[in-house]
């Protein structure tokens, strides 16, 4: 039997089959779970339902984290649907294009700022408090996926570094608000990923290049990678885990200088 047999997760984030969230979504069907999707609009609704189907989910609802009433409505879906709730996998950030390139300064607008921390940071604190009150009496854990941008500057990520660390807190104030209530808050920071929201930043592969060569591990990560560590933090067998960011980079993060070998 799986480590996540009897568990029911919320995937919220998925858009192609190179998500992060489907790496997710994969290992924790794997473990024995059973799964809930969320997309964001009309345009990736086939992709995402043909997706979900694949994994035997039939819970397929649409849900822009940027609306309260997206969010609430469903989690009314969600709650007709299942009597409880167990897992929510936040895998969600944006971002405007122009935020992403060139200097810090110059890029970040206060229109940027804003967007940036809402979707991919404020989204957080909203999908836990609709979803709370259907983890009640079990053992809830909310999951986030965050960056290396949090806590250390890189190239062009801009904003986005400033919406991650923010996003590090929010995990850090959920696991001691929800902790009472035994319910977990935790993020994993994973190395950079050719995802869809990547394939559009410039340089992105020269990025992969550089971590593949400097990481302890010298590769990049994959979307199983993440899945498999983000199964285990939202299991039983991380019921002493909360508040916490767990790095799954090849050890890019832990080295402070490397030769090419
Ligand atoms: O968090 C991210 C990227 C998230 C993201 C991507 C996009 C591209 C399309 C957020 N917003 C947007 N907006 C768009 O219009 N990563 C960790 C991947 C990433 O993105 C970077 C990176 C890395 C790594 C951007 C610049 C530099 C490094």
């Amino acid at each position: 039997m799986g480590f996540l047999a009897g568990k029911k997760a919320l995937i919220v984030g998925l858009a192609t089959d190179r998500s992060i969230a489907w790496g997710i979504a994969q290992a924790m069907k794997r473990e024995g779970a059973e799964l809930a999707f969320t997309y964001q609009n009309d345009r990736i609704k086939d992709r995402v339902v043909d997706l979900a189907t694949q994994l035997g989910s039939k819970i397929i609802m649409p849900m822009d984290v940027s609306l309260d009433e997206e969010i609430d409505t469903a989690f009314q879906g969600l709650g007709s649907a299942w009597d409880g709730l167990d897992i929510i996998v936040h895998a969600v950030a944006f971002a405007p294009r122009e935020a992403l390139t060139g200097g810090f300064v110059d890029a970040t607008t206060r229109e940027n700022f804003r967007m940036a921390h809402d979707v991919s940071s404020y989204s957080l604190t909203a999908l836990a408090r609709a979803g709370a009150p259907m983890m009640a009496g079990r053992a809830g854990a909310l999951l986030t996926l965050s960056y290396l941008g949090a806590v250390r500057s890189v190239p062009a990520y801009n904003v986005m570094g400033l919406a991650k660390a923010s996003l590090e807190a929010n995990v850090r104030f959920l696991a001691a608000d929800l902790g009472p209530r035994g319910i977990r808050s935790n993020a994993i920071s994973a190395g950079p990923i050719k995802t869809l929201a990547a394939a559009g930043i410039p340089g992105f592969r020269k990025m992969l290049h550089h971590v593949a060569n400097a990481a302890p591990l010298r590769r990049n990560v994959t979307t199983d990678e993440v899945g498999n560590v983000a199964a285990f933090l939202c299991s039983d067998l991380a019921s002493g885990i909360t508040g916490e960011v767990v790095y799954v980079d090849a050890g890019y993060s832990q080295v402070g200088m490397s030769f090419e070998e």
